[in-house]
């Protein structure tokens, strides 16, 4: 990148540049963003009349493509450049032209100039740097290749494990010989003492079930296997146990890395799994749409029923059930006492449709009843954590009657908790973020100070790096969570180097080519959302009434507007009301536009109708801002609120009756992480427009089986629905290929059983290769854990006290 700089200083662009950090000084900011940064660039094209091609294609152009922040200092300017995909340059260019490239450590220091709080007489700053810990693990060189952990790393450690045949044998016959289900041995017993023995007695075995019926039941020769040297967890057929003995064999005459994970996931490994997601009400009815409580629920509580079932049949698959082995999961969360009509004050509550998973509340210790007692932000939860784990661990090991296999966190608090719990118990530790608040709220880290009082940034970015770096691994739901696109940041690439002025300075914070790193996205519940084709599962009654609901019903209590037209095709959002969901951006975008408004209604889902009602600050001004919108532009007659709480059927049923009306699904935030709404709405048949920031940049294919929006851009927003609307005017089957399409999307790639399939495959290799490698992580997590005290609890501590002064 540097010989991008050198070239334009080298040539006649370099006029060029110096005009354009003229126009940068004229701005009133000084530290400009990328959006900020094209603004200007283009406005300095028009203004000097450059031909079209100068935008892109001159070196200066390149130069800007890859430039996502500018901070100006005194005449200077700091160039903070993205050449590739999670790769940063940072360089000086001063007011005579030279360039000089910046460490970390001096960006960093600028940046705390930048809002007064450099202070290099009172010290040096508190410098985070994980790199070290990475230096000793393997690291995917190409980028293409991030998320894709798993593959890369049973390829990288099984050609060095295989190098040395003696010692893999011998880690091989000690893995096989670990497992066991509540104390009964599993796969291989005391008359295998050694991997030779090991080797012969496969061929054997293999030899002795080969001879029976494929379809003969295991009970019937398990007595025969077991005197050879193999207990349960083989298989449930002869079949099968042949199957997997001749995997082994194969692995272990000549190993190669598909066999070895093939043969990890037949490897009977894991019975018991804890999902933590820890704030906020977590329940299965009446708790969707509040603040808090969104995606993240419907995730979690469909994952826990999914991997039950899956879990379930790989044990049958294993020929464990006449054990009587009964796999189990459990949601851990916080058990809220005054629980407002939901179930959140119970302990224990079985998720539907399952045999053996649960949520389990855990209260929080009364450090103060008036918030333990309360639903309280996650905003605000710090404190309560730690002692939530301990106690959560006691109540764990009660329901499992012993240690949980795989302990899977859920957003930074989940994740916190699941560190301490994994920490504790010594088990594999998986990290969801969902979404990581710091690349969700602008400057979050530069002002932390300043958004101290009603975030708490402090406590959930230190939280936020201590659980991602202690994690065994993280699934992410996209590719860009981890890394962003070509143009933007990803959510973890934002915890590389960042300040949190006056706290620490963050080197490097996290590896993000580290092969810990894994792309699963979840799926949709198809039992509650299925295409509105599918008329003989949906239920008449209840079609009629959602209907009704949506377009006519008179109840202010819940329904705000009345429409004029209830025919005009459905323009149709349903979000949390929170700033960035941005619903009060689509109602914008609608007043705007006459043209949108001839067309359609808009239909809105969210949250409350009335200020008083909400104990959320943002819900509050989302209320507020959405009816200044409908006085401003005269809605009335043209939109329609609920601020109803639906049930998971109602929620399928209310997607398929907007499809009935031929409508549209709109997801307009102003980031989205994933976006389940958006999967929701497209395996129901609805075309979708959803935003290009976040998830569903990689969900929806644009124009194919849906379409990008861009919310900030509401002019061109309205004339994309306005062109597909007018589209579907003119030729019906417009609307019918792109719902099609959309169906065909979540089907192929988004079914919660591609997820668990993967998740349990991750879980046993990352332990197959945590047990093998024997990596030694002690180091690293003892760093954390200094964090832990040194950092986050001393500030929880303080929170705490703020709390009880309230
Ligand atoms: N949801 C709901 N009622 C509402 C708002 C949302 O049932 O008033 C559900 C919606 O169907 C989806 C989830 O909440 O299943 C929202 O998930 P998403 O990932 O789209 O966004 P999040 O709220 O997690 O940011
Ligand atoms: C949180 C979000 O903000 C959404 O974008 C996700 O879809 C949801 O969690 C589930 O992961």
């Amino acid at each position: 990148m540097s010989e991008l700089i050198q070239a334009i200083l080298d040539s006649e662009e370099k006029n060029d540049l110096r005009a354009f950090m003229s126009e940068l000084r004229q701005q009133d900011k000084n530290y400009l963003l990328r959006n900020d940064i094209l603004n200007v660039y283009s406005e300095y094209c028009a203004k000097s009349q450059k031909p079209e091609t100068f935008y892109h294609s001159s070196t200066l152009g390149k130069l800007i493509y890859y430039t996502q922040e500018i901070i100006q200092e005194d005449s200077n300017f700091c160039f903070i450049i993205r050449p590739k995909i999670a790769s940063q340059e940072v360089y000086r260019i001063t007011s005579e032209l030279a360039a000089e490239s910046m460490t970390v450590q001096e960006l960093l220091d600028l940046r705390d100039r930048l809002v007064n709080k450099y202070h290099p007489h009172e010290g040096d700053l508190l410098e985070l740097d994980f790199g070290p810990f990475y230096d000793y693990t393997p690291t995917i060189r190409d980028p293409k290749n991030i998320g894709k952990g798993v593959q890369y790393l049973n390829r990288y450690l099984s050609s060095k494990l295989f190098q040395d045949a003696k010692q893999w044998l011998e880690g091989l016959f000690n893995f096989l010989r670990l497992h066991n289900y509540n104390g009964i041995q599993l796969l291989i017993n005391y008359q295998i003492q050694s991997q030779q023995q090991l080797s012969q007695q496969v061929k054997k075995a293999i030899n002795f079930v080969s001879d029976r019926p494929d379809d003969e039941p295991y009970d019937q020769f398990r007595v025969q296997l077991q005197t050879m040297g193999f207990e349960p967890g083989w298989g449930n057929t002869a079949a099968r146990v042949r199957d997997t003995l001749s995997i082994l064999d194969e692995l272990i005459d000549s190993p190669d890395p598909q066999t070895l994970e093939a043969f990890i996931s037949r490897i009977p490994m894991i019975f018991r799994i804890v999902l933590v997601s820890a704030h906020g009400w977590f329940g299965q009815e009446g708790v969707l749409g509040r603040p808090d409580t969104g995606g993240q629920v419907v995730y979690v509580l469909d994952q826990a029923k999914t991997l039950e079932k899956q879990l379930q049949e790989d044990t049958e698959l294993a020929g464990l059930s006449e054990l009587n082995v009964k796999p189990k999961v459990i949601i851990l969360t916080r058990l809220i006492p005054n629980s407002d009509g939901t179930l959140c004050n119970q302990r224990l509550e079985k998720v539907y449709g399952t045999e053996n998973a649960w949520i389990l509340r855990v209260p929080l210790r009364e450090f103060n009843p008036n918030m333990t007692q309360n639903w309280i932000s996650r905003f605000e939860f710090w404190p309560y954590l730690e002692t939530f784990a301990i106690d959560s661990e006691r109540e764990l090991l009660a329901e499992f009657h012993g240690k949980p296999d795989l302990i899977v966190g859920n957003y930074t608090d989940g994740n916190l908790v699941a560190f301490l719990l994994a920490r504790r118990m010594k088990v594999t530790q998986c990290n969801i973020a969902h979404a990581l608040e710091k690349s969700k709220y602008l400057f979050s880290n530069l002002y932390w100070q300043d958004l101290e009082e009603k975030y708490h940034f402090s406590l959930q970015f230190t939280a936020d790096l201590i659980a991602m770096n202690a994690a065994n691994f993280i699934v992410s739901s996209t590719y860009q969570e981890i890394v962003g696109t070509p143009d933007s940041v990803g959510q973890y690439e934002s915890y590389k180097c960042f300040t949190m002025p006056e706290l620490y300075h963050v080197v490097n914070g996290i590896e993000l080519f580290s092969p810990k790193f894994n792309v699963v996205p979840p799926g949709v519940n198809e039992n509650s959302y299925f295409p509105y084709t599918r008329t003989q599962d949906r239920v008449e009654s209840d079609r009629a009434r959602l209907e009704e609901m949506l377009f006519t019903l008179e109840d202010p209590s819940q329904i705000f507007g009345k429409l004029d037209d209830p025919n005009k095709r459905p323009l149709f959002s349903m979000a949390r009301l929170d700033r960035i969901k941005n619903l009060t951006g689509l109602a914008e975008c609608f007043g705007q536009s006459k043209d949108l408004q001839e067309h359609c209604n808009l239909i809105l889902v969210a949250g409350k109708l009335r200020v008083e009602e909400s104990g959320d600050n943002e819900e509050r001004d989302e209320i507020v801002k959405l009816y200044h919108i409908i006085e401003e532009y005269n809605l009335y007659g043209k939109i329609r609120w609920l601020g109803v709480r639906l049930s998971k059927n109602d929620s399928g049923e209310i997607y398929r009756v907007i499809a009935d009306h031929q409508g549209i699904f709109v997801q307009p935030a102003l980031f989205e992480a994933f976006g389940l709404t958006i999967l929701e709405s497209m395996i129901s048949g609805l075309p979708t427009f959803a935003t290009q920031f976040g998830g569903p940049l990689e969900i929806i294919q644009d124009k194919v089986n849906g379409f990008y929006i861009n919310p900030t851009h509401l002019e061109e927003t309205a004339a994309k629905i306005v062109d597909f609307v007018t589209k579907c005017d003119q030729d019906p089957n417009y609307w019918h290929s792109i719902s099609q399409r959309a169906i065909d999307r979540v089907y192929s790639t988004y079914t919660w059983k591609i997820h668990t399939t993967k998740l349990l495959s991750l879980a046993r290799i990352y332990g197959f290769w945590n047990f093998n490698s024997k990596e030694n992580r002690e180091d690293l997590l003892r760093y954390l854990e200094s964090l832990f005290y040194l950092i986050y609890k001393p500030r929880a501590q303080q929170l705490l006290e703020q709390h009880k002064s309230r």
